[in-house]
């Protein structure tokens, strides 16, 4: 038996400590994971304004930015009652879109590739080679779709060239890094780790090549953010639609024909780094490491995965109708997909349980805080965000040694859907889209045609079934590659929805009928449901006499890195080590791996301010 702890890890978001307890086969047996810092946002918001939630919400996460604002939107709109006009809807659903596909690609490439690919192992490519391979991936590991709506050409200009001299003159970069002794970017990772083995050469150039040019080319994906919203990250929006006039002859407006075209040349190089890039190595990376039978890390969403759905298509109007209107339906819980697509147990989950207070809850059994007396686990809209810091484990000086598995040890609350805790993300979107188009429960339309298709593509060339493969840490990489490609097809699909409904005269942007809190009810409370890169994304808040009198966050993060409940049923990111053997003990690669899969954040996850301060900094003290 042997202890190991990881802490900080690093190329994530945030302070993430792991503790793993090996067996003597290098077997994990038990694993702990702990958000370790305090800051947040939930407790800044009481008071305030509800139409400047958006704002202050936006700051839990410089990352998913966006998508904070934009889902604390939906629960005001909620309360209040608000109808959003059409083109804010396209708008916003262009802009999310926009920041997935981002978010994605920056994660596979700056703070996952490095987990597959070693610049040390590039050095031993033959350039050559190299652009032959590059060739060969580009004509066999396109996804090829018959789906109509995402349709349009691919912008040339960011074609890569993929020829010897450019893999030449990477690796001659490369070499200058490593021969330099000084690392860099590149430093701080096991380059002898055996399974940087199972790649040939070649593929560890054509992978550092793509981590650099995408470096460069990541800016240009958030051209939408500019264009709607002003700035990224923390673009602007409004309660009851966004602030960007529309004019379409005036160069002065911020919506105008040129800036369009802008957002529209954006998209299209978004799909060319996605299919050309992001999409083709990831499914050739893939494709080697499950015929070497690498096959860990599935966890929990070999036994539950939760979604809430998303991209309502006409205008947004609130939980009571968002599940009628919404094109990506992977709102759902779906169980043992292990024993098969047909096999798997679907349970619906629509705007009822969202509101319904036993559903969705957080318990803090392991988690640095307090409820009132008799609580065990509260639901968001009557959550309590009271810190109660007390350490359980082994000291050494000031340093933790050990956390205490049996005591509290994570500033993350556990969120759990009818007392179950779940895996979110891109994965579980897939499982639970695949799930409800197979058994029926739907009948797909274009976006979650294109789910289906992608994933019976990739099965055929792994020749492995969905429940094989997916339930992988490899898996959970190239469901996250294939979501970038619906997320740029949506973005396209807003795109030409928002230009026909302009050119049909509809250049309305605002609903300002509810502006005025004379309008509001005395006491109101909404929910804002919405899928982000991480996964589900929920915003309770409770209005009252015109200011918010509760606010609460229950985050994808959270939900995959939260402590284990009362009953030790432990959260995603404990359940895939679990699940991983470890070939080096010093070197536990697979675990980052793995936990690097499900692209964790822990700024969001642990939202909370910090307000005493002082047992906090002692934990960092040396
Ligand atoms: Ni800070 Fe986030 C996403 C949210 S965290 S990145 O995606 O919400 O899980
Ligand atoms: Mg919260």
């Amino acid at each position: 038996m042997k202890r190991i702890v990881v802490d900080p890890i690093t190329r994530i978001e945030g302070h993430l400590r792991l503790e793993l307890v090996l067996d003597d086969n290098g077997k994990v047996q038990d694993a702990l994971s702990s958000g370790t810092a305090w800051r947040g946002i939930e407790v800044v918001l009481k008071d305030r304004d509800p139409r400047d939630a958006w704002a202050f919400a936006g700051r839990i996460c410089g990352v998913c930015t966006s998508e904070h604002s934009n889902v604390s939107l939906r629960a005001v709109e909620d309360a209040l009652d608000i109808e959003i006009p059409k083109n804010a809807n396209y708008i916003r659903n262009i802009m999310a879109g926009a920041i997935m596909t981002h978010d994605h690609l920056v994660h596979f490439y700056h703070l996952h590739a490095l987990d597959w690919v070693s610049p040390v192992a590039a050095l031993k490519a033959d350039p050559v080679a190299a652009a032959n391979l590059q060739q060969t991936i580009l004509a066999n590991y396109q996804i090829k779709l018959d789906t109509p709506a995402h349709e349009f050409d691919a912008y040339s200009k960011e074609t890569p060239a993929a020829s010897p001299a450019y893999f030449q003159e990477i690796q001659a970069k490369v070499k200058e890094i490593v021969d330099s002794g000084r690392l860099g970017i590149f430093a701080a990772h096991w380059w002898d780790h055996p399974d940087y083995e199972l790649l040939p050469p070649e593929v560890h150039l054509i992978g550092i090549a793509h981590y650099l040019a995408t470096l460069d080319a990541q800016r240009d994906i958030m051209v939408p953010h500019i264009v709607f919203g002003g700035k990224n990250p923390h673009p602007h929006y409004a309660v009851g639609g966004m602030p960007c006039a529309i004019s379409m002859n005036d160069m002065n407006a911020p919506v105008n024909s040129n800036r369009l075209a802008m957002v529209d040349n954006a998209i299209s190089m978004t799909r060319s780094l996605v299919d050309q890039y992001y999409v083709a190595d990831v499914l050739a990376i893939a494709q080697i490491h499950l015929a070497k039978g690498q096959l860990g890390g599935g966890g929990l969403a070999k036994e539950r995965v939760l979604g809430y759905g998303d991209y309502p298509d006409n205008t947004f109007k609130g939980i009571g109708e968002f599940y009628e209107r919404i094109l990506m339906r992977s709102n759902g819980i779906v169980e043992n997909f292990a024993a098969g697509v047909q096999k798997a147990k679907f349970h619906a989950f629509g705007a009822q349980d969202l509101t319904d207070l036993s559903v969705i809850t957080e318990a803090i059994d392991h988690s640095w805080y307090k409820y009132p007396d008799g609580s065990k686990t509260l639901h968001p809209w009557q959550g309590v965000t009271e810190p109660n810091y007390q350490f359980s484990g082994k000291m050494s000086g000031k340093q933790w040694q050990e956390l205490d598995e049996n005591g509290k040890y994570s500033w993350l609350k556990t969120p759990t859907w009818r007392g179950k805790t779940a895996e979110v993300g891109p994965l579980a979107r897939y499982i639970i889209v695949y799930t409800k188009v197979k058994q029926n429960i739907i009948q797909p339309n274009w976006v979650e045609t294109m789910i289906v298709q992608q994933i019976e593509a990739a099965s055929k060339l792994f020749a492995l079934p969905p429940e094989v493969w997916l339930l992988t840490t490899v898996g959970r990489t190239v469901a996250r590659a294939l979501e970038s490609q619906v997320c740029v097809a949506l973005e396209r699909y807003f795109f030409d929805k928002l230009i026909e409904n302009i050119k049909n005269g509809d250049t309305t942007v605002m609903n300002n009928e509810k502006w005025e809190p004379s309008t509001w009810p005395k006491k109101a409370q909404g929910v804002g449901a919405h899928e982000v890169p991480r996964g589900s994304l929920g915003h309770w808040v409770v209005i009252e006499n015109g200011r918010i009198k509760n606010y609460q966050a229950v985050v994808p993060t959270t939900w995959n890195a939260c402590p284990r409940d009362a009953d030790g049923q432990h959260g995603a990111f404990e359940q895939s080590m679990i699940d991983t053997p470890v070939k080096v003990a010093d070197k536990p690669l697979e675990i980052l791996r793995s936990i690097h899969s499900f692209d964790p954040c822990l700024a969001c996850a642990a939202h909370l301010f910090d307000a005493s301060g002082k047992e906090v900094s002692m934990v960092f003290t040396d």
